[in-house]
């Protein structure tokens, strides 16, 4: 009773956090182990992507200025505490690495705070010679998106995340949250946001694609590909789906344990909106043999997009397929 308590306790001290919630066999209850356990990830489990080390800037108003230059009516300088200051908006925001291989976890969710982009755009005025908008970044990455989606209202110059102000690895004191596009495209440590009329991005210099659109995709966190399941028990498969709104969203995820023959509808446990992953489950009872099993699972989006089983690696546009994992079953 005492360590059911205990159990209880810690996962409610660790809501927010990704960390799977321990099986309390003692009692032989099956509290299931999910992954991702909860629909925020914490900071601590985000994942994180950069080409160099995390540059430690000051939002001090004396030096920090976000520059709005380029093709525009006029260079417009803000300080911090302007950006700060403007109306905001508050949102989930799942983030995915276009490098991302089908299945493993450069993909992370968090709430987050900022100011839609097209209000700055707007207090420096468009040029209609305008195309693109560049970022450059403290640590010289740089990257660019077309002016259409830097005008959605949905595009957030994001200050924020999970409540506390941006830590410095997500790229204080402010980076881009750009719907439906891989991590490339979501720059850190903005200094200047610069209106031209084309521009060819760090990535994209290296061979990855330009318009870094996300793909439908689904990962296994449990089981991972080395976990034991006991053989005859109840076992509850999960993991994540998303499609960053691509194609209307997640309508729903399916598993099969017979290598693709058979497909079993998972109950989806957590959502928002198409722009946050969606979290599903399904449990099942393994078999009493022991052996290895295969687990699939493949999403299925609102606009009828089904995952396949072939598809393509992660480079140059993100990876396509669905994830398999092969699961040990053991008395
Ligand atoms: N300035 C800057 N922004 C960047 C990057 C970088 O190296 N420098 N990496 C990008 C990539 S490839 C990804 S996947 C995301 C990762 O964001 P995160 O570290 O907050 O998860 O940041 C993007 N923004
Ligand atoms: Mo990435």
């Amino acid at each position: 009773m005492k360590r059911r308590k205990f159990v209880k306790i810690l996962a409610i001290s660790t809501a927010g956090v990704t960390l799977p919630i321990r099986q309390f066999g003692a009692l032989g209850a099956t509290e299931p182990v999910l992954k991702p356990g909860s629909m925020i990830t914490g900071i601590a489990d985000f994942y994180k992507l950069e080409i160099g080390s995390p540059p430690q800037l000051k939002a001090d108003p004396k030096s920090w200025r976000l520059a709005v230059t380029g093709l525009v009516e006029k260079t417009h300088l803000f300080t911090y505490k302007d950006l700060t200051g403007y109306p905001s908006k508050t949102a989930m925001r799942t983030l995915k690495c276009i490098g991302d291989p089908i299945g493993t976890s450069q993909m992370s969710n968090a709430e987050w705070t900022g100011v839609p982009l097209p209000f700055l755009l707007q207090k420096a005025g468009i040029k209609p010679a305008a195309k693109v908008v560049v970022f450059r970044c403290a640590d010289r990455y740089h990257t660019a998106i077309p002016i259409a989606d830097a005008m959605r209202e949905d595009t957030l110059l994001a200050y924020k995340m999970n409540g506390v102000d941006l830590p410095k690895e997500h790229g204080f004191p402010i980076r881009l949250l750009n719907p439906g596009h891989y991590g490339t495209k979501n720059p850190k440590w903005i200094v200047t946001i610069e209106l031209a009329k084309k521009h060819e991005g760090y990535w994209e210099q290296r061979g990855w694609d330009p318009v870094a659109s996300v793909r439908l995709a689904t990962m296994i966190g449990t089981p991972g590909k080395d976990s034991t399941i006991k053989a005859g028990e109840t076992y509850t498969i999960s993991g994540a789906a998303f499609d960053s709104g691509n194609h209307g969203g997640i309508k729903s995820v399916e598993v099969s344990l017979d290598d693709g023959r058979t497909w079993k509808t998972a109950e989806i446990w957590a959502s928002d909106s198409p722009l946050a992953w969606t979290l599903w489950k399904y449990t099942w009872k393994a078999p009493k043999e022991e052996g290895t099993v295969n687990v699939y699972a493949r999403a299925i989006a609102n606009d009828g997009l089904m995952q396949k089983a072939t598809g393509f690696d992660a480079a140059p546009a993100g990876a396509v397929s669905y994830h398999t994992v092969e699961a040990k079953v053991a008395k």
